[in-house]
């Protein structure tokens, strides 16, 4: 694989901060063209400045729209970069079955569509619930597709402790044991996941993939 190039790292850090999914979208290409893992775009170009514009957004020194235009030139980027890896992908047989989504009220889907594309790329078959995903949507999925993992993103304070009633909605219908719960997102920690009951946190897609394998390999 071939290294990233500054003048590309640089470009598409400049393209997501000001909001353009063009530039984004081309130098995206431009990097998978001159054969860069598209892991690695995710992880030294995408991850970091979407941490910074967070920063800046917290810091007030970017508004609504300039995080808005952020986010669409970054969803823009790693919808290229998923094909990539879909297409790299072996075909291997299922590892298992996930529904996963980003939870009630939250609409931050960026990390949750990555955890999706890794997941796939690993063989698994993902149920994408998409975002803003409610407790009874997550337990209807769950219980339609024979689930073996039930994954719950969440990105804000306010919308953590729907992960939360999620497992409890599943609990109180007598099903919580049949499912392995694991959660991840920006608010979200191992200490979280420990106090709400689930069976694991990952802070990466890489380690949320080491995580299914491991627990289904059980
Ligand atoms: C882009 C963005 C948006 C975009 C989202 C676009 C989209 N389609 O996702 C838009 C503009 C829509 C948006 C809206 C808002 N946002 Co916003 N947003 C962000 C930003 C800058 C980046 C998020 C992101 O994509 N990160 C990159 C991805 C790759 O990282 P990730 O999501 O963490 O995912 C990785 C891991 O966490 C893990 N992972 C993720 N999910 C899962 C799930 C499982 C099961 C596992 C195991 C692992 C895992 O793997 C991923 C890949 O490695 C963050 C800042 C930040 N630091 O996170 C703020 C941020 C999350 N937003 C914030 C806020 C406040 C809002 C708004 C309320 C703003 C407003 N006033 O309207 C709204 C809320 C909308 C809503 N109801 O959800 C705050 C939340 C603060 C808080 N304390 O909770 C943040 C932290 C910014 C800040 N510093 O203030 N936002």
């Amino acid at each position: 694989m071939a290294n990233l190039r500054d003048e590309i790292r640089n470009g598409l850090s400049e393209a997501l901060s000001t909001g353009d999914p063009d530039a984004a979208a081309a130098l995206t290409r431009t990097a998978l063209a001159e054969g860069v893992d598209p892991l690695e775009v995710i992880q030294q170009v995408i991850i970091p400045t979407l941490t910074q514009v967070g920063q800046d957004f917290q810091d007030f020194n970017i508004f609504l729209p300039e995080l808005m235009s952020a986010g669409e030139a970054a969803e823009k980027a790693t919808a290229i970069l998923e094909e990539a890896i879909l297409a790299s992908g072996q075909k291997a047989a299922s590892p298992g079955t996930v529904v996963i989504g980003a939870v009630e009220n939250d609409v931050h889907d960026i990390g949750k569509n990555i955890v999706c594309m890794l997941l796939r790329s690993h063989g698994f078959k993902v149920i994408d619930l998409g975002r803003d995903v409610s407790p009874s949507t997550f337990l209807d999925a769950a219980q339609k597709e024979k689930a073996d993992i039930v994954a719950m993103s969440s990105l804000m304070t306010t919308t953590r402790p729907s992960t939360r009633s999620t497992i409890n909605l599943f609990k109180e219908v007598g099903v919580r044991d049949q499912y392995k719960f694991f959660v991840g997102g920006g608010c979200v920690t191992q200490e979280w996941a420990n106090e709400i009951g689930a069976d694991g946190y990952a802070p990466d897609a890489a380690s949320a993939v080491q995580l299914c394998k491991a627990i289904l390999a059980k």
